[in-house]
């Protein structure tokens, strides 16, 4: 059943947000490496995921039960590490070990290395077809979780992505969820350029997808967007999420600059100083 989220409720996921784009700037500053502005980008999506909608529980992290999140664009797991670690699943202070030898944060997620991690990712498009094989596995045992996936746009653009589009699809996946964070860029330039996917949602609806657009940084928007694909069961959802790469640093905004760069001590300095300032 829907249930409109309360004004409080909508403050603390927004704060939740927030804390997460602070811990992606503070890892990815302190290894020298990683992939910023794409979890900036995906903060409220992860937020509204990870502490309203997912049913998962961080004390028992293979509760057979749960709700299954794969992070297709791997390469932005510094926000899913934030995410697991903000959550419960491990301590926040193991966030320190970002990209370092032996630990279990690395710069793509791995499976079975930390709690949490449900697939490998990081090679566009495998993740969601991963989704799909997931989706398949609880059909055929009859179990009642979903699986959701977060996309880049930029990912759409891999052919695998039509691929597993096309499979859900035909087996009338509705515990299937895709959401696509719709920035309008990747590493080199804009997608527009790059690859054109326009129309997206069109794309989606002729592949036989139900699909819903909205503001991916308006917290009540997502989350009753995300129960509506939960109750919809006829098939898979595809939820495309307007977004800003880089939300909440102005200077890291919607640019491809900051994609994958780590910022020095002066950037790492402004960048805290234009989050606490933006709001978000
Ligand atoms: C198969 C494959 N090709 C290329 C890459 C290199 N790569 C990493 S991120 C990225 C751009 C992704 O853009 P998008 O999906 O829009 O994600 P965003 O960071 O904008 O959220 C590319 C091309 C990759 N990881 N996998
Ligand atoms: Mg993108």
């Amino acid at each position: 059943m829907n249930t409109a989220l309360s004004n409080q409720r909508a403050a603390e996921l927004a704060a939740i947000a927030h804390q997460i784009r602070f811990h992606v700037i503070d890892m990815v500053y302190k290894a020298q490496s990683g992939h910023i502005s794409p979890g900036l980008g995906s903060a409220d999506i992860m937020a509204s995921l990870f502490f309203e909608v997912l049913r998962i529980d961080p004390q028992n992290p293979k509760w057979a039960d749960r709700d299954r999140f794969v992070l297709s664009k791997g390469h932005s797991c510094p926000v899913l590490y934030t995410s697991l670690a903000l959550r419960g699943f491990f301590p926040v202070a193991e966030l320190d070990t970002l990209r370092k030898l032996g630990s279990r944060l690395q710069g793509h997620p791995i499976a079975g290395y930390l709690p949490g991690i449900e697939a490998a990712s990081g090679s566009l498009g495998m993740g969601a077809s991963q989704a799909v094989g997931m989706a398949l596995e609880g059909r055929m045992l009859g179990a009642k979780y979903d699986i959701w996936a977060l996309l880049g746009d930029g990912e759409t653009n891999e052919g695998l992505i039509w691929e597993t589009a096309m499979a859900a699809a035909k087996y009338k996946l509705g515990n299937l969820v895709f959401i696509v964070d719709r920035n309008g860029l990747q590493t080199d330039g804009a997608c527009d350029t790059v690859m054109p996917t326009e129309p997206l949602d069109k794309k989606f609806e002729a592949f036989n997808w139900k699909v819903f657009k909205i503001d991916g940084h308006n917290i009540p928007e997502i989350v009753a967007t995300m129960q509506a694909a939960r109750e919809y069961r006829e098939g898979p959802v595809c939820i495309i999420a307007k977004t800003t790469k880089g939300k909440g640093v102005r200077f890291m905004e919607n640019t491809t600059e900051w994609h994958a760069k780590a910022p020095n001590t002066e950037q790492y300095q402004r960048a805290l100083v234009e989050l606490e300032e933006s709001g978000v």
